[in-house]
This record gives C-alpha cells, structure tokens and sequence, in this order.
C-alpha cells in the first residue's frame, strides 16, 4: 500500500491534500505535515492545501491555497482523516485522477482508489508520521513539517491519555521530538485558555446541574453564549470541563441551534463507562459508546433523554 502511494506521489505532478470540514488539529496536522514533506521533497511539483481556514486552532497553520477545477482534475488528491466522502472539505476531490485515503476512522464509505486505514491508529497524524518515516528512510524530518504532524498525535491523544494511545504511538511522537520540536511551546500553544475560554469554563462548572446519581447536565442559548462571547463550537469543545471527576458517570451539554424559529438543542453526550452511544441513537444521533450526541431536540425530547441516560447509570436499562 505504502510502496503504490510512494509510486503515485513519485509520478503526479500535481498533489492536492484535503482533509475533513471544520478540522480539528489532527486534521489540519496531518494536512499541513503533508503538503510540508511534499514541497520540500519535491520541490518541482505543484502542491496545494484545501478546504476552508476555519475549525479548532486554523491560526497555528497556514492559509489553504485557491485551486482551479483543471488543476484539481490533473492531480493525485489525498485526503486525510475523513471517514466519508460528504466530509471532504471541498467535494471536486472526486474529480481528482487519482484518489488515496489516509485516516484511522472505522470504515463505513470507501471513496477512494487507494485505502489506508488504521482503525487502531489513536491519530491521521500518527499513521502519516509511520509512513514518512519509511519514505525518509528514517532519516528526520524537517522541524515544520515534525511539528504540524506532532500537533495532530497530542490533540487527538488528548495529551497520550486516551485508551488508543500505544507504544506505536509513543514511539512516532518521540521521533518527530527528534526534529528539534520546543515541546512546552507546541503545548502551550494547543492547551494554554485564553480569558473567554476561562470564564466560559467558570461558568459551565458553576451552572451545571449534578444529580446524585452521577448525571452531570448543563444548557446554553444562544442569548448566554452570546453574553459570554463563545461561539457554540468553541463552546461544543469544551464538554471535557465538565468530565474528569471521579463521581461523575455521564456529562451532557446541550447548545441551543442557530434556527430561530424554535427551541431546540444539540446535545454532546459523554460517559466515563456506561454505553451511551445506542440511546443517542434512538434519538436520531449518533457516535462511538462514550462519546455521542444528538442534533436538534427539543427541550421535552431533551427531558426524556435525561431520564433514559439516568436510568442506564441506575443500571435498570
Ligand atoms: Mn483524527
């Protein structure tokens, strides 16, 4: 697999990297480790980046490139980190020649010619850095394009802490430390809050409402989000301020949707170790089993999902 992509890349002149809409830093990381590697190692190809410059932390990376359809329909298109082809930011990558995908997602849509998928990888960014590697015979690799990709492995690992982290991926982030990387800096600017992510912060662990049973829940309109100057993904992202606490089975945020004709909520489920994932389904959402959501309930919907999720904590469901 590794050896036709080397040979795919060899013979492009033209690369197109793309990665899934509102990235994430795994895949802006792995997108920009990428599209690094590839014009400092083949300086004589055309190689662009897509998508729009938006989702978590686009500031830490560069500006995506304007590209025409011709150059699209001309070139090898990667993409990265996306499990289905509707994620794509920028769908003309179905117009590409030829089409390679790299992620670590479960595979429910195969869309490309050439499929590398690691469901076990804990990032894109990890499985990306194994094949550099191996393309660079070992050899390090440039402190910008190490970093991009070592941005991807700490945020999607959570700092190495959830249970996808491995020696594997130990072993990737310790040769990409090797390219020279200022580890508290690479932190610091990941992790460090600034004062409107602290208030928000403040305000949901002061405002949640925690049962006794162990169901943590807490909801935000869009009159308080705007009062606390966060935008509702920003204020999605930080579910895992209300987690981390040893007493606590089950933690729900629910964001009011940007329709204003009704009232309605998206809800972002989390769990420490009950399964979540088939009730959110029956809400008409989704996810892995401790972490899930729904889209668009209301609030008597949203009273009757509480009271399933508290009755799976009691253990009578
Ligand atoms: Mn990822």
């Amino acid at each position: 697999m590794q050896k036709t992509l080397l040979n795919w890349v060899e013979e492009a002149q033209v690369i197109c990297v793309f990665r899934h809409q509102i990235p994430d830093p795994d895949a802006l990381g792995s997108q920009w480790g990428l599209v690094s590697w590839l014009k400092e190692t083949y300086p004589n190809k055309r190689v662009y980046a897509l998508g729009k410059h938006t989702g978590v932390k686009p500031e830490l990376f560069e500006q995506p490139d304007v590209v025409s359809d011709e150059e699209i329909e001309d070139s090898l298109a990667i993409v990265l980190d996306t499990a289905n082809a509707a994620r794509v930011d920028d769908q003309r990558f179905v117009k590409a020649k030829r089409i390679v995908k790299i992620d670590h997602h479960p595979q429910p849509d195969p869309y490309a010619h050439l499929e590398i998928v690691m469901e076990k990888a804990a990032s894109t960014c990890e499985i990306l850095t194994g094949i550099l590697k191996s393309f660079a015979r070992d050899e390090e690799l440039s402190t910008k394009t190490a970093q991009y990709l070592y941005m991807g492995i700490l945020t999607d690992t959570m700092k190495f802490s959830t249970n996808n982290t491995t020696s594997h991926t130990l072993k990737m982030a310790a040769y990409l430390a090797q390219s020279h990387l200022d580890l508290p800096r690479i932190n610091e600017e990941l992790f460090a809050l600034s004062m409107t992510e602290y208030k928000f912060i403040n305000y949901i662990r002061n405002h949640a409402t925690i049962e006794e049973c162990g169901l943590v829940t807490i909801f935000l309109t869009l009159k308080t989000l705007e009062e606390l100057d966060i935008s509702p993904n920003s204020a999605k992202e930080r579910i895992g301020e209300l987690g981390n606490v040893r007493d606590f089975e089950i933690w729900a945020m629910f964001i009011e949707t940007e329709d204003p004709a009704v009232v309605r909520f998206n809800g972002s489920l989390r769990s420490r170790k009950v399964i979540i994932n088939d009730i959110a389904r029956r809400y008409g959402g989704g996810g892995h089993q401790h972490a899930a959501a729904v889209k668009g309930v209301d609030v008597e919907t949203s009273q009757t999902l509480l009271a399933e999720l508290r009755s799976r904590i009691k253990g009578d469901s």
